[in-house]
């Protein structure tokens, strides 16, 4: 494959990004068509349950008058063979007339998993795999983790001091961070169906747990809530902000307590809560409580660590449940990125291997 195959990749590639937050629990794909070296057609998929990339670059070219009998296309994620909510993509592109199809990576769902590139294969295009695959993995890795293993993508972010606190000693964590990096999390929200907090939280920062950036979708708000407490307090007369939108479940050995206040299952087992959230179709969590993080500790999938310039000598330590006592046996993350935002550090980090 040439370089100019993977400009027309990269090109793909950032399409497919701009439905980020819009398409969950289904993959960001992104589609570039291609005629005698001239980009033809650009596509995406644009939203939940609507019409997939390649679709969108045929009608794309069609709009502007070109004829894609003969041309390449160029996917980030193989051309589905499955009838979901829309037709499938390997069917329409050989009854356009493509010549050859150029694609990032297979799809993992399992009624997809190699059976478009097959099929099209069969009916005579050229097609390639593999062009830029690495990239097209980490851009669908939620997609990717949710839809073979029917749990959602474990994100956990932090806000801590330099030595280490998200908290005061008393609760109080308003503010660690600057707004650049609160900005940051914002990114986050979009990038996630769910955001993830404990009651304590809740009760003690009332927080509105949503997206306000442009362009951003409703979030999940999931709130562990083991004794029923945002409950009581609602009952006792007090209101808060994240029930202002989106959909909003609780976690809690209480459920009765939540009659007529929102959603809510008798479970609080981290594992079986993952589980009950990836059964809701919620493919990905942001846990934002600090206080909660060591509960999914074992889950998690990825790490965003802010640090922000601050000191407390004391306070609330987030993985204290962890509990190490030789520095050798330690869990190791593998650092993927440090990011500075203004006077704050973003350390991005996975789960590490040994
Ligand atoms: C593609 N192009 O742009 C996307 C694909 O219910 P549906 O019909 O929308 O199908 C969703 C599944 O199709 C999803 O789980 C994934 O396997 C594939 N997504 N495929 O050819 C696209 N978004
Ligand atoms: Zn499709």
């Amino acid at each position: 494959m040439s370089t100019e195959d993977e400009r027309f990749m990269r090109l793909a590639l950032e399409l497919a990004r701009k439905g980020e937050g819009w398409v969950n629990p289904n993959p960001m794909v992104g589609a570039v068509i291609v005629k005698n070296g001239k980009i033809i057609g650009l596509g995406w998929h644009q939203r939940f349950g609507e019409k997939h990339a390649e679709v969108n670059a045929i009608e794309d070219a069609k709009r502007k008058g070109h004829d894609v009998r003969g041309a390449t296309m160029y996917v980030t994620l193989e051309p589905c063979s499955h009838w979901g909510k829309q037709p499938p993509c390997a069917d329409r592109i050989i009854e356009e007339g493509f010549k050859r199809v150029v694609v990032a990576m297979e799809d993992p769902n399992p009624p997809v998993a190699g059976r478009g590139i097959e099929k099209m294969r069969k009916a005579g295009i050229e097609v390639e795999v593999g062009l830029l695959e690495e990239e097209a993995r980490k851009l669908n890795k939620i997609f990717i983790k949710y839809i073979t293993t029917g749990t959602p993508f474990v994100s956990i972010k932090l806000a801590l001091t330099l030595d280490g606190f998200i908290a005061t000693e008393n609760g109080s964590s308003q503010w660690i961070t600057g707004e650049k990096a609160r900005l940051k999390v914002q990114e986050l929200r979009r990038r996630h169906m769910a955001v993830m907090v404990g009651s304590g939280t809740v009760l003690a920062d009332n927080p509105r747990l949503n997206c306000r950036l442009d362009n951003c979708p409703e979030k999940v708000k999931v709130i562990l809530d083991r004794s029923g407490r945002v409950a009581e307090a609602i009952k006792a007369g007090r209101r808060f902000r994240l029930f202002e939108d989106g959909r909003v479940i609780f976690f809690t050995e209480r459920p009765e307590l939540f009659e007529g206040i929102a959603e809510a299952y008798p479970i609080t087992e981290p594992e079986k809560i993952l589980r009950k959230l990836g059964e809701l179709g919620i493919d990905s969590v942001l846990i934002e409580g600090g206080r909660i993080a060591c509960e999914f500790l074992a889950f998690a999938d990825k790490f965003y660590l802010f640090y922000g310039p601050k000191l407390f000598g004391n306070g609330i330590k987030p993985f204290e449940c962890l509990k190490v006592e030789t520095a050798s046996d330690a869990p190791v993350l593998e650092i993927e990125s440090l990011e500075r935002l203004g006077e704050s550090f973003l350390v991005t980090a996975y789960p590490g291997g040994g």
